[in-house]
């Protein structure tokens, strides 16, 4: 739009256009957020991707207040108007724009809304708001949780890149489930053929390490797992990174804390104002994320030695890790191998635990990795120890038989990354449009 000043930069425009005719007209565009009457006044607020401003249509122009009067919440405008200050006993202090306000002197209507559902800011249920998510998105809230989802994956690239990662795509439809025990979702391929959508881009990092030693890619995974929890989703973004002639998980874990790092101090430049609007405050970082065996976990914890954590177990060891450690972030290694993924490296002296890792953030796991096996026989032999049939991992395998350096890596879930940036109690709402098992945008009928 020609001319357009976005809301945020009315500040720039007061009254200082003056010519001989008197002050300059300036146009903002966007959407009626509220509209007060008040004697022969009409206010309403206009909002923007950049901010709100107060508009008032005075009864001296007939026309504009006609108008003004027949405006509604939601609907889109194109508004011409003066730049003035507030009134002194009007001014709000600290608010954008709570110095000035918009005299208008045009209204375009360019696109009604009908009646709305409930006010914008009206706070519902999550089932609610995931049936209005179009609407919905356009809170503050929401907003705020995608800008902040925009700069982690934006400072995680960046990171990568800076620890020379190259950035591929990795493919969506595959012919088998990467993982080799999380539930895929079938899809009906050409000539009564049978596809998969990705579980994981795992076997692709890997094979990329092939040409590039450090390989990362953002991919979106899919799990038909029946789990409806505040941490499940069927379809959720991964940022995967491999890497090359490795000694042992140490190092990804190395890069990976480093990522973390880069991401805090980003969000930290970036978005102060948005911790403060969700009551949380920036991660707590110490100068070495803590590292834990799973065992030191369990005597910590002063429970059971088990092979795996339960969600409450994540929960209580973050707790213990940011009040004995000042650190919101804590890694866990020497999972039994057994309880990992087929591909995970277990080295004859660490035996029965693997080479994998995990790293949780405030009480939730948001990053699975390991070392990896990379000679051929041993991940065949693995293959097959695990009841699976190495002729269906052929692809995958070719990588391995032409010669693969030691290598590992790790996956964070972007969903689960950001829900615990902002203490959101459920991922769902920090996934802009969340798939579960009753839910892909519309709830599914039973
Ligand atoms: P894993 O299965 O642990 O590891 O997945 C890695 C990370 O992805 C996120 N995630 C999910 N987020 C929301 N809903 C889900 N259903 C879901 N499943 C996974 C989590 C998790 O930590 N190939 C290995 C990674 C590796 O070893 O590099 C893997 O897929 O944040």
């Amino acid at each position: 739009m020609q001319n357009r000043i976005y809301i945020k930069d009315l500040k720039d425009n007061i009254g200082n256009h003056s010519t001989s005719s008197g002050q300059k007209e300036i146009i903002i565009a966007g959407w009626v957020d509220v509209r007060r009457d008040q004697g022969k006044m009409v206010f309403f607020d206009m909002r923007d991707v950049t901010g709100k401003v107060q508009c008032v249509a005075l009864p001296s122009r007939a026309e504009v207040i006609e108008k003004a009067k027949e405006i509604r919440s939601e609907w889109v405008l194109k508004i011409t108007g003066l730049v003035n200050n507030r009134p002194e006993k009007n001014i709000k202090v600290g608010v954008l724009n709570g110095g000035v306000e918009l005299e208008v002197t045009g209204i375009e209507v360019l696109s009604e809304a009908q009646d709305l559902p409930f006010d914008l800011d009206t706070e519902v249920n999550l089932d609610t708001y995931l049936d209005y998510l179009p609407f919905k998105l356009r809170t503050e809230r929401a907003k705020d949780i995608f800008k902040m989802q925009a700069s982690i994956l934006d400072a995680y690239r960046n990171s990568l890149q800076q620890q020379g990662f190259t950035e591929f795509i990795a493919p969506a439809l595959v012919g088998g489930d990467a993982e080799g025990g999380a539930a895929a979702f079938k899809v009906d391929y050409f000539n009564d053929h049978t596809a998969f959508l990705a579980t994981s881009p795992q076997f692709y990092k890997q094979i990329m390490v092939g040409p590039f030693e450090r390989a990362f890619t953002v991919a979106k995974i899919f799990r038909a797992e029946k789990s409806a929890t505040t941490r499940h989703l069927s379809e959720a973004t991964c940022i995967d990174f491999e890497m090359g002639f490795i000694e042992n998980e140490r190092e990804p874990m190395a890069v990976l804390e480093q990522v973390i790092r880069d991401v805090v101090q980003i969000v930290k430049e970036k978005h102060s104002d948005i911790f403060s609007h969700f009551n949380t405050t920036l991660p707590l970082l110490p100068n070495e994320i803590p590292i834990l065996t799973l065992k030191e976990v369990h005597d910590i914890l002063g429970v059971e030695h088990a092979p795996d954590m339960d969600p409450e177990h994540e929960r209580n060891i973050c707790e213990w890790a940011k009040k004995e450690k000042g650190s919101d972030f804590v890694f866990i290694t020497r999972y039994p191998t057994k309880k990992r993924a087929f591909y995970t490296y277990e080295d004859p002296k660490e035996a029965p635990y693997s080479r994998g890792f995990d790293l949780l953030f405030r009480g939730l796991e948001i990053n699975s990795g390991a070392q990896r096996i990379h000679n051929y026989d041993m991940l065949v032999a693995k293959i097959k120890e695990r009841g699976m049939d190495p002729n269906k991992f052929s692809y995958y395998l070719q990588a391995f038989k032409y010669g693969m350096p030691p290598h590992g890596g790790s996956s964070t879930g972007l969903e689960r990354f950001t829900a615990r940036m902002l203490e959101l109690p459920n991922v769902k709402e920090a996934t802009s449009f969340p798939r579960d098992m009753t839910r892909i945008d519309s709830r599914l009928s039973e």
